[in-house]
């Protein structure tokens, strides 16, 4: 059984489950060592919770990086979420030239958009030093949002096929190689997500849940990068991943009191039969 060990950095929304709280427990859940570099900590999320504090870690991530390098550690991955500033990208770049074992594997989630519109935190800037990061990544994560933000391609909430095929072109010609497009649904009642590895673009289509929740782009993302280093191909774990999440969304319906995110710890069991474990 191979054990892989992953480095994950994002921040720590201490309640909200999103961000590391998901990414932890997820990547653990899929038989990965799991070492984490908090970017920031904020209180709660930023998407519904009003007055939250933010601590910016900025500072302290070159010295935990150098202490890494000088006890010889290094990952088979990176893989990256929601980070507290521009002037991290930088040192996330610096972490994935130094500190990636020969042959390791770096995925970006560019969390920092969704539904046309980017999170409170972050600005043009921000998307100009994602740009930088993403395209330099074996696999990016965007959401549709984000994919016009990191192409310049307008936003559109109604669209076809060739809008998808127009996005995943404008990635690649940009340095993308691997692209798990999510989000993306043609039906009423629809979603899914489009994966492009190896030079191959396929679509997985699931159900949609019709209120949007909190979160699941980071479950998904855990949850695919978990699949992944198990050496499920991406669209197998593009697939698990979605299924998994389709699984906490269900979970979660109906309980009103729990807006913030969903309930993906009592799936973990199924998602780790998902994986064969
Ligand atoms: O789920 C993405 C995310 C992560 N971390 C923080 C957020 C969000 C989305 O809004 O606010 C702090």
């Amino acid at each position: 059984m191979p054990y892989p060990k992953i480095l994950t950095i994002q921040d720590i929304s201490c309640v909200g489950q999103c961000s590391l709280t998901v990414a932890l427990p997820i990547l653990s859940a899929a038989g990965l060592e799991t070492c984490i570099l908090p970017s920031a900590v904020l209180s709660t999320h930023t998407a519904g919770f009003t007055g939250f504090t933010v601590r910016d870690l900025t500072e302290d991530i070159p010295g935990i990086a150098a202490h890494w390098r000088k006890e010889g550690i290094s990952f088979d991955a990176v893989y990256t979420g929601y980070l507290g500033s521009r002037e991290q990208i930088a040192d996330v770049k610096d972490i994935f030239s130094t500190l990636l074992k020969a042959g390791g594997l770096t995925i970006v989630d560019p969390a920092m958009a969704d539904n046309g519109k980017l999170y409170p935190a972050f600005d043009l800037d921000y998307v100009e030093a994602m740009k930088s990061l993403a395209f330099s990544a074996d696999y990016i994560l965007p959401n549709i949002t984000e994919a016009c933000f990191l192409t310049g391609l307008e936003y559109r909430t109604v669209y076809d096929e060739a809008y998808i095929e127009a996005l995943l072109d404008a990635l690649s010609a940009r340095g993308a190689r691997g692209i798990v497009l999510t989000g993306v649904g043609y039906r009423e009642g629809r979603t899914g997500v489009v994966v492009q590895s190896g030079g191959e673009r396929r679509y997985y289509e699931h159900r949609r849940i019709a209120k949007g929740s909190h979160g699941t782009g980071d479950v998904y993302a855990s949850a695919f990068v978990g699949a992944l280093l198990q050496g499920f191909s991406a669209y197998d774990a593009a697939r698990i991943a979605a299924d998994y999440t389709v699984l906490c969304i269900e979970h979660t319906q109906g309980d009103e009191s729990h807006w913030y995110g969903v309930k993906f710890e009592p799936m973990l069991p199924q998602f780790m039969r998902m994986l064969g474990l």
